[in-house]
């Protein structure tokens, strides 16, 4: 398949290592991923669904322990620990390797060593990078390959070159003691052990795309961040693209797919989706900042998404898609989700595979963070730039996360330092995308606290640098907040597709267009400036002033803990950010 050494010599020793009884090369052909299909229903790995309603799709359940990313089991192996920084765990690499190789050793016994090569980005595209996944996993193969371009292509595109990802993946017997999902960014390389789920071993994604990649980055003079891609075309017929980084389960691939509002798609309004998870962005040649989806498919949350919620997503997921922990419908042999619709299987089986009454039963039928793998291809809204090498131009960086109070529903930074600031105090609460308590605030920079591959402070430094290279043509950066909650805890913004409304003053500012007023945090819309065209019911005026009110006392407060989230950070922490922090205080004082 190739001649490259530095691939021959580290397969040879993954070979000596794991013992595999047979070795199979993915060549990207459909035969092949047929013949694998077949294997996995055979053994029950995967359960084949309703072919004539959704043609090539099927459903997997992983171990009920292993059903989310673990952040307590995963690694950033550096040679000094404080390049891992305070916000990573790190283990020493050689002792690291070695707990690693004990756990690995004999551990394909008896099984297939499946070879993975794979690019992230459209392959030989300038911003694409190789890796190569060895796996004891069909499901992993198969989700490899929807999730990534896969084949006998990227050896060619390889050539002898070294820069490529190494990716070793053991399932072993799935023990939650001994799983460990380890990143080694000085080697290029990547160990994960006793996990089948999705984010822990399909190691294109968090871990390289933006674990490796992250650091890759800082050294080679880009960014590889946790963003959705969205082009939005206005009635004038411009597109105009947009990033925007949340937090695992806060609306990236809903708001990467949103359905404009019925009087914005009278008028013209279109959306285009780039990516709904990973950005990685470069300087063009004309000096504006250009970002590239790596991936090849989305691997969305399926509870919640429904006709209403997400009509894209659903559509995307009809055919040629995977479905782990999600219930199934034994009737017709489909697959069903809380908040699919109001129309639960009698006759179901639950994502812990046991018989399930939708109708009568308490428990759920499908796992928070049960997730649909579907080719990007599939989504009707992809954009027509979805696969072009060089990406497409950001206007505006976006950041956002859920809270339930405090943050406004969207606020402009005062400037690209300013808007790196706002980034690295973003706070969240936590969802089920990890495994863990949910619902609890704490701060995620960027997005990125799980994915940052090297210390936090100096990748807040890269970003200031990068907006030092980009001047006066780099991004608009924003804050929005779609989780605002009212005295009873409802939702005070609609969200969905109404976020349009939101993209649309985001451009219009981008443009020097639309109205805002100062507050000490930044330029924030009065609610006259927000287009609510069709919603006057639905969202009140004196709503509208509740969720886009910047109360001093509150942001005080926020202070005094942004001042705490800092001190992690030490001497890595840029000047640039503690004089932002301490232009804060005083607009507030
Ligand atoms: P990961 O795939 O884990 O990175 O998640 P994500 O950021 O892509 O989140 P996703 O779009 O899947 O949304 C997660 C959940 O957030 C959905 O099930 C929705 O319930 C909720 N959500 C998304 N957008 C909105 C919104 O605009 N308003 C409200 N209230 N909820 C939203
Ligand atoms: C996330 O948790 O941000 C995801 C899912 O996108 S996973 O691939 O598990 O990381
Ligand atoms: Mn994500």
């Amino acid at each position: 398949m190739t001649n490259n050494q530095s691939v021959l010599s580290w397969l040879q020793k993954v070979k000596d290592l794991v013992k595999p009884a047979d070795v199979m090369w993915i060549d990207g052909t459909e035969e092949q991923l047929e013949m694998l299909r077949k294997t996995a229903v055979q053994t029950g790995e995967m359960i084949k669904l309703n072919q004539e309603k959704m043609p090539g799709c099927y459903l997997h359940r992983t171990a009920e322990n292993d059903v989310a990313r673990v952040e307590g089991r995963t690694f950033i192996c550096s040679r000094k620990e404080e390049d891992a920084g305070p916000t990573n765990h790190w283990m020493d690499p050689q002792k690291c390797y070695k707990m690693l190789f004990d756990i690995a050793r004999g551990s394909y016994a008896g099984r297939t060593m499946y070879i993975i090569p794979y690019s992230m980005g459209p392959v030989g595209s300038p911003f694409a990078k190789v890796g190569v996944e060895v796996t004891d996993s069909i499901y992993v193969v198969l989700n490899m390959s929807i999730m990534t371009r896969v084949g006998n292509k990227i050896w060619d595109v390889l050539g002898d070159s070294n820069d490529w990802v190494r990716g070793l993946h053991c399932k072993c017997n799935v023990d939650p003691d001994k799983r460990y999902i380890c990143q080694f960014p000085e080697d290029n390389t990547i160990i994960s052990v006793n996990s089948a789920y999705g984010g822990n071993v399909l190691l294109g994604k968090k871990c390289f795309a933006l674990r490796i990649a992250s650091y890759q980055g800082k050294q080679e003079g880009w960014m590889a961040e946790h963003m959705l891609i969205l082009g939005i075309q206005n009635p004038k017929g411009e597109i105009k693209y947009v990033s925007a980084a949340f937090p695992s389960g806060c609306g990236k691939t809903n708001l990467a797919m949103l359905i404009p509002p019925e009087g914005f798609r009278k008028k013209g309004y279109k959306i285009f989706t780039v990516g709904d998870d990973i950005a990685w962005m470069r300087i063009g040649p004309d000096g504006r900042l250009w970002a590239i989806n790596p991936e090849n498919g989305f691997f969305g949350i399926a509870p919640g998404t429904n006709n209403k919620s997400n009509p894209n997503a659903l559509a995307t997921t009809r055919k040629g898609t995977i479905f782990t922990n999600v219930a199934l419908n034994k009737d017709d042999n489909t697959v069903w989700w809380e908040g699919l619709d109001k129309n639960p299987p009698e006759n179901g089986v639950d994502w812990k595979g046991r018989p399930w009454n939708g109708k009568t039963s308490k428990e759920k039928g499908a796992h928070p963070n049960s997730r649909f793998t579907a080719p990007a291809k599939n989504c009707p809204c992809i954009s027509p730039e979805f696969d072009k090498g060089t990406g497409v131009p950001i206007s505006a960086i976006i950041f956002g996360g859920r809270r339930a109070q405090t943050t406004p529903l969207v606020y402009q930074s005062r400037g690209w330092n300013n808007g790196v600031f706002v980034g690295s105090i973003m706070a969240s609460e936590t969802t089920a995308a990890a495994s863990g308590a949910v619902g609890v605030v704490r701060r995620d920079p960027m997005a990125m606290l799980p994915f940052c591959g090297y210390n936090m402070g100096d990748y807040f430094a890269h970003w200031i640098e990068m907006g030092k290279k980009l001047g006066d043509k780099a991004p608009k950066i924003f804050n929005v907040n779609w989780f605002r909650l009212d005295k009873d805890g409802n939702f005070l913004w609609p969200g969905f597709g109404d976020n349009l409304r939101v993209l649309d003053w985001i451009l219009d500012r981008c443009d020097g267009k639309a109205n805002s007023v100062e507050t000490p945090i930044g330029y924030v819309p009065t609610p006259e400036d927000i287009d609510m065209t069709g919603l006057e019911d639905a969202v009140s005026p004196e709503t509208m002033k509740d969720i886009l009110t910047v109360d001093k006392d509150q942001w005080r407060k926020e202070a005094d803990a942004i001042t705490e989230h800092y001190k992690k950070f030490g001497d890595r922490l840029p000047k640039e950010l503690s004089a932002e922090l301490a232009a804060l205080k005083q607009r507030l004082q």
